[in-house]
């Protein structure tokens, strides 16, 4: 990696050091002193926005139809390089700006999309801030363009050109090379995590087939020096996606329903299958960009289902033995789809900007899938017929879930209180400061009890595994003791609407605080993945409110030879606390104690580390991590064993680390 060059600005030394130049020092300026206005935040997250940022322009590049390949290597330092083969950025002279467009493209915010009308950018849509602001972000910059037959190059430190463009060879090919150091003094960390980018571009490999995506870490070599290497390059897109991700469950159909077309300048792909399972899975993308909230073209999806397959159903006479119409809800159960759209204007709304909103999209979504379902049923009566049963199923299964839960309801309402005689309630009667503790175990459970502080928190153990939410029909879930404590010591219910939909009634909630917890080992974290899967299937407004934590105990205690002690969460704290004790005293005396369970610690000191509003760490829990939980979850609890097997392998080290 070449030297940094410090910053300067650049002389007025030919006269054309004008406006323009100004102008894009502001812009850089703006972008270096709020950073979180343009990229998110500067933590982890938004130090891997600036690749996808760079990715974005080169996949754009791909939509137009001149790249094929691109690849991304993470080099020792975490700088990160990107190099497509697409056309390269326009070298020629700005005629406005009377400089390089490289150099407006790399030094002027907003500038890159001025050049040319590629209607289905990703950059510009929801990242879309432009290959300039991550220029800005980092505290060096070299862009490699490759076009007519020359190697044109610029460096830039902190967005600030340290040379002009210049021409540096021949070249036989086309295409763009960007490597940056993000600046440390913006970012918390500049670590790159290999998974995320590996993720990150399998996904894309799998949205836009035929497209090559590489990666390298050489950060990570291997005993002949080779650098850690991966390629990412699908064949059969979204069909090979969505087998990817049902890869646990076993599909109705031989293969996915599949459909590619467009219209009004919308171009649409949907793969979709019916599995054995009992929830719906729908990936959903705009422009490459995952729709976490889904959007109009969900909407749209949705409704071509249920139109189809409702019409079937009556058509054949097979729904002759439902006491109850079935439903939109019914329709979703065992559903797994990838829904991809290219829209040329993406309005994104939502409180993460993650749900399309474009009208005109329902419509022409609904059609297309609509026109391949009809096709489908009509050529495959077997399969059509199978998929049609497991809905019948899924209505009586709503239907005996409805009574179940009514009962249970009821029968709280006839017995005054209602309260789980397991639970020891906390006096406060004000949601907004009460904390409701989910403890695995009696005898953790009773620790808990002692230590807590009984004005406004709670107890419930939960005993040994609670049941699994996977195999179990909905009405086995309520008439599960445990998971009716639950229920009951919240205050929440459920209720269904017209559609079939359930919604968790909050009127009642008894703690605004709900925590998660369980012992530091295995075992624990199984029981809080099971739990997390729980809340996600059943009570997911809870985690959408953010009212679902996860309790932290420590995972050692250091003692010392002067009555020191000192609680440890990590193997950093616990090295950093025995050298300082061994330093002021015997080192031989400085004892180590692992707690495996919150059984292993008294009332007292359980209140100190992990209860205490003042000294504990709670982490909060997110949408994401309870998807990831379902997920994980699903593949241990499903019933194909191979992909189980591979995942418990693959992940035996990990799991032996984080215990
Ligand atoms: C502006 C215009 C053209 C291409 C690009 C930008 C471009 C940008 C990036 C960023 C990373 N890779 C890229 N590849 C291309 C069109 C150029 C033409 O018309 O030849």
């Amino acid at each position: 990696m070449e030297a940094i060059v410090e910053t300067q600005v650049p002389v007025a030394n030919t006269g054309d050091y004008d406006a323009s130049n100004i102008q894009a020092l502001e812009g850089l300026e703006a972008v270096r002193k709020r950073p979180g206005m343009y990229i998110g935040s500067t933590d982890s997250k938004g130090l891997h926005h600036l690749v996808w940022e760079v990715i974005d322009n080169s996949i754009d590049e791909h939509l137009a139809g001149y790249c094929t390949q691109i690849d991304t290597i993470i080099h020792a330092d975490n700088s990160i390089t990107v190099r497509d083969n697409g056309r390269g950025i326009p070298t020629g002279m700005h005629e406005k700006l009377k400089k390089s467009a490289l150099e407006v493209v790399m030094t002027v915010l907003h500038a890159g999309g001025k050049f040319d009308k590629n209607t289905y950018k990703v950059s510009g849509g929801l990242h879309g801030v432009g290959v300039s602001c991550v220029n800005a972000l980092s505290e060096y910059l070299r862009a490699e363009i490759h076009r007519e037959g020359k190697v044109f190059e610029q460096e830039y430190a902190r967005g600030i050109p340290q040379t002009d463009v210049h021409v540096m060879g021949t070249s036989d090919r086309t295409g763009t090379t960007i490597t940056f150091r993000p600046d440390p003094v913006i970012f918390e960390t500049t670590e790159y995590k290999y998974d995320i980018l590996a993720n990150r571009l399998r996904e894309m490999s799998y949205l836009n087939k035929g497209l090559r995506l590489t990666l390298t870490d050489e950060r990570d070599l291997d005993a002949e020096d080779k650098p850690k290497y991966e390629e990412f390059y699908s064949e059969g897109g979204l069909v090979e996606f969505l087998k990817y991700i049902d890869n646990t469950r076993h599909s109705l159909t031989e293969n996915p329903i599949y459909v590619a077309a467009s219209a009004d300048d919308v171009m649409v792909e949907v793969a979709f299958q019916y599995n054995n399972s009992y929830s719906e899975n729908v990936y959903s993308f705009v422009n490459n960009i995952n729709t976490r909230e889904g959007g109009t073209h969900v909407s749209g999806f949705r409704m071509a289902v249920t139109r189809l397959l409702r019409k079937y159903g009556e058509d054949n006479d097979l729904f002759k033995k439902l006491k109850v119409k079935p439903s939109a809800e019914d329709f979703r159960e065992g559903l797994s789809a990838i829904i991809s759209v290219k829209v040329p204007e993406p309005q994104f709304k939502g409180q993460t900007k993650g749900e399309l909103g474009n009208s005109e999209v329902t419509g022409i979504v609904s059609r297309v899938v609509g026109e391949a379902l009809e096709h489908f049923l009509e050529e495959n009566p077997k399969e059509a017929r199978k998929i049609v049963e497991k809905v019948v199923l899924a209505a009586t299964a709503r239907e005996a879930a409805r009574k179940a839960r009514e009962m249970v309801q009821r029968k709280n309402v006839l017995t005054g209180s209602g309260l789980p005689g397991k639970l020891a309630d906390c006096s406060s009667k004000d949601p907004a400061e009460s904390e409701l503790f989910l403890v695995e175990g009696d005898s953790a459970g009773g620790t808990a009890k002692q230590g807590r502080d009984r004005v406004f928190q709670a107890i419930l153990p939960l005993r040994g595994k609670i049941l699994n939410v996977e195999k179990a029909l909905e009405h086995k879930i309520y008439e599960n003791e445990e998971i009716k404590n639950i229920f009951t010591a919240l205050g929440v219910s459920i209720t269904e609407d017209e559609e079939g939909e359930r919604r968790l009634n909050l009127e009642k909630l008894r703690y605004h605080k709900i925590v998660i917890m369980c012992d530091a080992d295995v075992d624990g974290s199984h029981i809080t993945t099971l739990i997390l899967t729980f809340f996600f299937r059943y009570m997911q407004d809870l985690i959408k409110m953010g009212y679902v934590y996860i309790a932290s105990p420590p995972l050692y205690l250091v003692k010392g030879s002067k009555n020191q002690q000192r609680y440890c969460w990590n193997e950093a704290e616990r090295r950093q606390a025995v050298e300082e004790f061994a330093r002021g005293g015997n080192p031989d005396s400085v004892k180590v104690q692992r707690y495996k369970g919150l059984g292993e610690m008294n009332a007292e000191q359980l209140w100190e580390t992990t209860m205490d509003p003042s000294r504990r760490f709670l982490r909060l829990v997110s949408i994401e991590d309870a998807r990831e939980a379902d997920r994980v979850f699903s593949m241990l609890m499903g019933d194909e064993v191979p992909p189980r097997r591979a995942f418990i392998e693959a992940n035996a080290r990990y799991a032996k680390v984080d215990a």
